[in-house]
């Protein structure tokens, strides 16, 4: 067990399926007096893992339901510890009630996410699988879906454990040198710890691609449309999203609010902002408006630029977007211009659409989808979050280090060191090493039940 709380020995209680009404409504107990609690509630402990209906009494002996009952004595459970599962009736009162009853038998409410907590501290899950419960159960596309499923399953743990293999082997093989102290050894010489290195450096180089891919599923995108007023910038909302959600209209200052829809693009989710278009001397709603669009591009991954194509000026600057993030400069109503639809330059990125007709939309598409540095992975993919980029990228940087002070020094402490260093980030992916902190935070946005 990692070095787990206090509160670990007591018996935690909550609802697992959401609030509200529902067919079935699902209370779970998990702890040391799940066995004694069920002897209350029910009329005989069930057999292990067999579906059992039967009445649900509470803490007087009073029946408040029926339903189906599973008993998973530990640690062939969820949490690893022994778990009992009441399936009743879904209604609010009837969850509540049961909940109650369980409580007065000596159990706590849970907290979010501690069923997944306890799965971690007990050693079902490690950390990346218990993330991954609580990704699967947001996932926002049928890709994100299965890619967090795959995380759940393993596959991204495994990866993230085969590039810890490689550094532990090469690390072994360095220390193994530096013991020798009697022999010069040239490090560089060593044409198997060189091709160690090598394939380290590639499988750090393939691990971060892939892990990059997976936040982006997970997180989606955000691109921001601006524009002068009357760019065609509410009318691409509607088109992309496919709805009417956006008031389009000839009269210049339409929008004045922020509207945003969300959009799937191959499985990336991407959420659309429109905005007021930006311009001089508007009304004071506007220009809160336009106060509200600069912001929004302050947290944007992307921007779209619509301006008219018939406009001959280039692409205007504006302050206001950040450094560093992808700007994409639409020119719009080439129905009208009679320009060619698709990419017009790459360098700036210029494409010609109409938001009228759909010409150029695909390769829109297409262009916001690439800029991110999403790739579809298909049945490679899982799901990753930024905490993972960041290790990754971390261990990675210590790797590099180690390398560069092999090259200069041509000895191999330095780089033992830094590949303790590189391993201790990557540890922190799975859980291997983390600070309760970190899983007090990762923990606490699950919700209640999970
Ligand atoms: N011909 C043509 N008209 C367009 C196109 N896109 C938008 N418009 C028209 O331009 C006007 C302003 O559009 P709107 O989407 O409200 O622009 P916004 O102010 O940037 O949000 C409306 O009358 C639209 O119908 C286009 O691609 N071709
Ligand atoms: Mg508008």
């Amino acid at each position: 067990m990692k070095n787990a709380p206090d509160y670990i020995n007591d018996t935690i209680v909550a609802a697992a399926t959401p609030p509200g009404k529902g067919g079935v409504g699902i209370v779970r107990l998990s702890g040391p007096d799940a066995e004694q609690i069920a002897g209350h509630m029910l009329a005989a402990l069930p057999a292990p893992r067999y579906a059992t209906h039967g009445e649900f009494f509470d803490a007087d002996g009073v029946a408040i339901d029926s339903g189906i009952a599973l008993w998973f004595p530990g640690p062939a459970s969820f949490t690893g510890e022994s778990v009992l599962e009441l399936q009743g009736h879904g209604g609010p009162l009837v969850m509540a009630m049961l909940v109650e009853s369980a409580i007065r038998l000596g159990a706590r409410r849970a907290e979010p996410g501690e069923f997944s907590q306890r799965a971690f501290m007990n050693g079902k899950l490690d950390l990346v699988q218990a993330e991954a419960v609580a990704d699967l159960i947001d996932s926002g596309t049928a890709q994100a879906a299965r890619a967090a499923h795959r995380s759940l399953s393993g596959a991204f743990s495994a990866a993230v454990d085969a590039l810890m293999e490689r550094l532990i082997r090469l690390r072994l093989h360095v220390e193994a040198a530096i013991d020798f102290p009697e022999e010069e050894i040239d490090f560089l010489s060593d044409a198997a710890l060189v091709e160690r290195i090598d394939n380290c450096e590639q499988a750090f180089e393939q691990l971060q691609t892939k892990t990059e891919a997976g936040r982006l599923l997970r997180d989606g995108l955000q691109v921001v449309i601006i524009g002068k007023p009357n760019a065609g910038k509410s009318s691409l909302l509607n088109l992309l999203s496919g709805q009417d959600a956006a008031i389009v209209t000839e009269i210049a200052g339409t929008t004045r609010d922020i509207l945003r829809e969300q959009i799937d693009i191959d499985g990336l989710t991407v959420e659309l902002i429109d905005t007021a278009g930006l311009r001089e001397d508007p009304d004071a709603i506007e220009a809160e408006g336009i106060r509200r669009a600069r912001k929004a591009l302050a947290t944007a991954d992307a921007v779209l630029w619509m301006q008219d194509a018939s406009e001959t000026s280039p692409a205007m600057a504006d302050e206001a977007i950040p450094e560093n993030i992808p700007v994409l400069v639409l020119r719009n109503k080439i129905d009208q211009s009679g320009d060619e639809p698709g990419v017009v330059t790459k360098e700036p990125l210029v494409l010609n659409v109409s938001a009228k007709t759909g010409a150029g939309i695909g390769a829109l598409r297409n262009t916001i989808r690439d800029i991110a540095g999403y790739r579809d992975l298909g049945e490679g993919a899982f799901t990753a979050r930024k905490r993972h980029v960041d290790a990754l990228h971390d261990a990675h940087e210590h790797f590099a280090r180690g390398c560069k002070a092999l090259k200069e020094t041509r000895a191999g402490e330095l780089l033992a060191e830094e590949l303790r260093l590189s391993q201790e980030c990557l540890g922190a992916i799975t859980g291997e090493f983390s600070s309760d902190d970190l899983l007090g935070r990762i923990f606490s946005e699950f919700c209640i039940g999970k």
